[in-house]
Order: C-alpha cells, then structure tokens, then sequence
C-alpha cells in the first residue's frame, strides 16, 4: 500500500532508516567491546502509513501529494529509540548529532517541556544527506528518543486516542495525565539507583 503512495522514494525512506540503524549498531557495539554501557533498550523504525500520512496532511493544511509528504512533513521516515535512563536519552540524542551527515532541522524536548496531556519525549528531525552513488538526496528522518516508561505511557496514550466512542474519556485523561507524572518520578528515581550502583562499582 506505502509503495503505491511514496513510488519509488520507498527506496530513499527505507535507505534513510537502514543507514541511521547502521550508524546506531556500530556505535553500540563499540561501545561494548570497550566495557561501556548500551545507552539503548531497542529501537523500532517504519515508513508512515499511507492512511496516516495523507491524515497528517490534511491536518496541516497541506495539499496531499508525494512532495509535500517528503517535503513539508518530516516524519515519513520514523524511528523510535527507546532507553532504560532518562540521561540514556540525551546522550543517543549527541550520538546522532555527531554524524556530518545528519543535520538538526528540529529539535522538541518534551522531557524538560511535557505536553499538557503529560506526553515526554525527545524528538529530533534529521535531514540526513544519503549518498547515492556520489548524488547526494537529503531525506528527512524523524527520531523520537524516550524511556521505556516513556514509551508505555504513550502507546496506551496513542491507543486511547485512535479509539472511538471510549467511556469516561474525562477520567481516562485525568489518569493518564497522574500516570505521566508517576512515570517522571520513577524515571527520575531509577536513574539516581543507577547512578548509585554505579558509583559503588568505582570504589572497588
Ligand atoms: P502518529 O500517528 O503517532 O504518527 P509540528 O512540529 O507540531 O508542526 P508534529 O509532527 O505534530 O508537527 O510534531 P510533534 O508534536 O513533535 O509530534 C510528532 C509525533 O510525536 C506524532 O506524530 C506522535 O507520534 C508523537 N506525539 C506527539 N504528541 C503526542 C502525544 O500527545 N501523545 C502520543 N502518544 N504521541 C505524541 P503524529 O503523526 O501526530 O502521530
């Protein structure tokens, strides 16, 4: 269905989430062979939906065409980092911005700057210069970086609003937005043990 929409770009957004998934793994590796911790739990990627693209499209006002899919809306591309620790996230975060060939055209920090649902993530659009043989296609590739909290906290979030006719949604936006702040608490909690733990492992 997405080949139909996106024709040949498949190749360039496919391309795009291949080549930062390269760069991820490698550094990953690296780092353990160097008995440095993974920053990342896992990581999932996809091209938008047809469906969902033309959606956002028309939910921006734009026309819905191929160019505007690839040009005025950034996340035709998508990965999703997910981390065990808040700090975790912002380290993948200046992973990424290291690479030459991955320029920051947005960045939101809704960890320091939560949505007023309680929604917290980092997101970060990439226009990544894919070399094609010496012609080199900018592709724009968007990365949400979040804790796996973060992350479950969401996806029960993102399920409750593709719902239709949900009972109590008043209430069910109340507990959702009480749960984001548990969640921030926890986070924060789990990152101070972690550094705990790992300070007594210096000592020795
Ligand atoms: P879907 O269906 O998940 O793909 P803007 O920068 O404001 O012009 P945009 O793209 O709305 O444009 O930016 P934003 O706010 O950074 O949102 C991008 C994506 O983040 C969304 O894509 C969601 O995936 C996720 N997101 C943002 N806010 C929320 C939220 O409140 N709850 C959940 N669960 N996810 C959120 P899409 O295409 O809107 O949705």
């Amino acid at each position: 269905m997405e080949e139909n929409f996106y024709e040949g770009s498949i190749v360039l957004l496919e391309g795009a989430i291949a080549n930062i998934n390269a760069k991820l793994d490698i550094i990953r590796k690296y780092r353990l062979i160097n008995g440095k911790q993974d920053p990342i739990s896992h990581i999932v990627s996809r091209v938008k939906s047809e469906e969902s693209m033309k959606e956002k499209l028309k939910r921006k006002g734009f026309e819905v065409t191929l160019e505007n899919a690839l040009t005025k809306v950034y996340d035709a591309a998508g990965m999703r980092i997910i981390c065990n620790y808040i700090d975790d996230v912002y380290e993948v975060a200046e992973m990424l911005k290291h690479y030459q060939d991955l320029k920051v055209v947005k960045e939101k920090d809704y960890i320091k700057n939560p949505k007023p649902n309680g929604y917290r993530s980092y997101h970060i659009i990439f226009e990544l210069s894919l070399d094609l043989a010496g012609e080199i296609t900018p592709v724009y590739v968007e990365i949400q970086i979040r804790t796996i909290a973060m992350d479950f906290w969401s996806s029960l979030e993102h399920e409750m609003k593709y719902k239709k006719n949900v009972k109590n949604p008043e209430l069910i936006v109340e507990e959702l937005r009480r749960c984001a702040d548990e969640i921030a608490t926890t986070d924060l909690n789990m990152q101070t043990i972690k550094k705990m733990i790992d300070a007594r492992g210096d000592d020795e």
